[in-house]
């Protein structure tokens, strides 16, 4: 065997070995989401604003955390712990939830997200700015 054709086999068998690695070597990661149990712990919150001479009181209760992401077909778990205000009633109207939070107790609902979305969790008790709000969190659902 010449020695040309030593070279030519060996450049062949890189080539070769390149084309192969280039089919069979490490890929990009590809994400995949996949629908699991999540479980959120979540807190009643309020921010408030008080002017300097104290004529001028603000307040605004927030569910906290305020956005929950989730895969879609997930089974979601909220376990709400009330902290500020003594009421809030929790409607996330896409999945029929509906529940009380009241202050000292830890209040549990479950759901499954079926349908992607952004899908607001609304207080009812305080849905907008007129009634010490938005109170209004945003479930979403990839
Ligand atoms: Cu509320």
């Amino acid at each position: 065997m010449s020695s040309q054709t030593v070279l030519l086999a060996m450049l062949a068998a890189i080539v070769g070995g390149l084309a192969l690695w280039s089919v069979l070597g490490p890929q990009a990661p590809v994400s995949r989401i996949t629908a699991t149990n999540v479980e959120f712990q979540m807190v009643t919150g309020e921010w408030k604003y008080q002017s300097p001479d104290g004529q001028q009181v603000i307040e605004s209760y927030r569910w906290d955390p305020a956005t929950l992401i989730v895969p879609r077909g997930s089974r979601v778990t909220l376990k709400i712990y009330g902290v500020n205000g003594s009421l809030h009633t929790l409607s996330i109207e896409a999945f029929q939830v509906k529940a009380e939070v009241k202050r000292g107790e830890i209040t549990t609902v479950q759901f499954v997200a079926a349908q992607a979305g952004i899908f607001p969790i609304v207080c009812l008790n305080h849905p907008d700015f007129e009634h010490k709000g938005p109170m209004i969190g945003y479930l979403v659902v990839q």
